[in-house]
């Protein structure tokens, strides 16, 4: 079965962020998100810039870095998310009640709700997490925000799997604007009932099977082809002295030929 293209997709999203998303990855050809996990502003931001046209999402974790502030980190990495037109998505994993996310997402040091386009959450605790990050959105921002459900992992022994995974897109479905869509390895449905969830998939790497932690990794052409539409490389890009620009262009370019596939043009 074919899939819609990424423009038809934008055209037709009722999220402004998904929209924004897919348009720009048909612009780039590239549905290539860099997972930048690393200590220092300084590196985040060298890696982004290099990475930037390559890439349709930075993925972050700012609770890695030694010397975040909204001043010397976001701010740069906004305007290089303006430079080299990409998104941005703090990997935050919220998990917990409604009233606590909704406290987490928006205060604190990082106040990830002014700056993160998109951010997610594990179902755990139930569909208040899903209200509870809308509200904090609602009342923070003018800005269009949206989430991700974690629906599966990548990592070995994970638990998200059967009954847990269906419980979380259950959740996916109490929220058809804000949360659009999921962190799995592979297509959740959805589209015979008008949803449009977008797939991103971590656990991607052309090089290597996994590391001594329990994570996994699949082919880029294996994940597209499982209903994967966003792939998440984080080390595959620029750990073990590899050069992010070759990199970029090599999962870039392999991305984007699963994809033609995928929709029936290549
Ligand atoms: P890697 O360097 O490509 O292994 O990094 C993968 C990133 O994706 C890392 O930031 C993880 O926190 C994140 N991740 C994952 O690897 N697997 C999952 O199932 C989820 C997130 Br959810």
């Amino acid at each position: 079965m074919s899939v819609p293209s990424y423009e038809s997709r934008a055209e037709t999203h009722p999220n402004a962020v998904a929209s924004k998303l897919l348009r720009l990855m048909a612009e780039k050809k590239t549905n290539l998100c860099a997972s930048l996990d690393v200590h220092s502003t300084k590196e985040l931001l060298e890696l982004a810039d290099k990475l930037g046209p390559y890439i349709c999402l930075v993925k972050t974790h700012v609770d890695i870095l030694d010397d975040f502030t909204i001043e010397g980190t976001v701010k740069p990495l906004k305007a290089l998310a303006e430079k080299h037109k990409f998104l941005i998505f703090e990997d935050r994993k919220f998990a917990d009640i409604g009233n606590t996310v909704k406290l987490q997402y928006s205060s604190g040091v990082y106040k990830i709700v002014e700056w993160a386009d998109i951010t997610n959450a594990h179902g755990v605790t139930g569909a208040g997490i899903v209200a509870g990050l809308k509200q904090a959105a609602e009342e923070s921002t003018k800005e269009p925000r949206a989430l991700l459900m974690l629906a599966e992992l990548s990592s070995k022994g994970s638990l998200a799997h059967g009954a847990y995974t269906e419980g979380t897109v259950g959740i996916a479905r109490t929220d058809k604007e804000f949360v659009i869509g999921f962190i799995s390895q592979k297509d959740m449905g959805g589209r015979d009932e008008g949803f449009d969830w977008l797939i991103m998939t971590p656990g991607v790497g052309l090089d290597d099977k996994g590391d001594a932690l329990g994570q996994q990794y699949r082919s880029v052409n294996d994940v597209v082809s499982t209903g994967s539409d966003i792939i998440i490389v984080g080390r595959g890009l620029f750990g073990k002295g590899r050069d992010p620009t070759v990199e970029g262009e090599r999962y870039r370019k392999a991305g984007w030929e699963a994809y033609l596939k995928r929709i029936g043009k290549n």
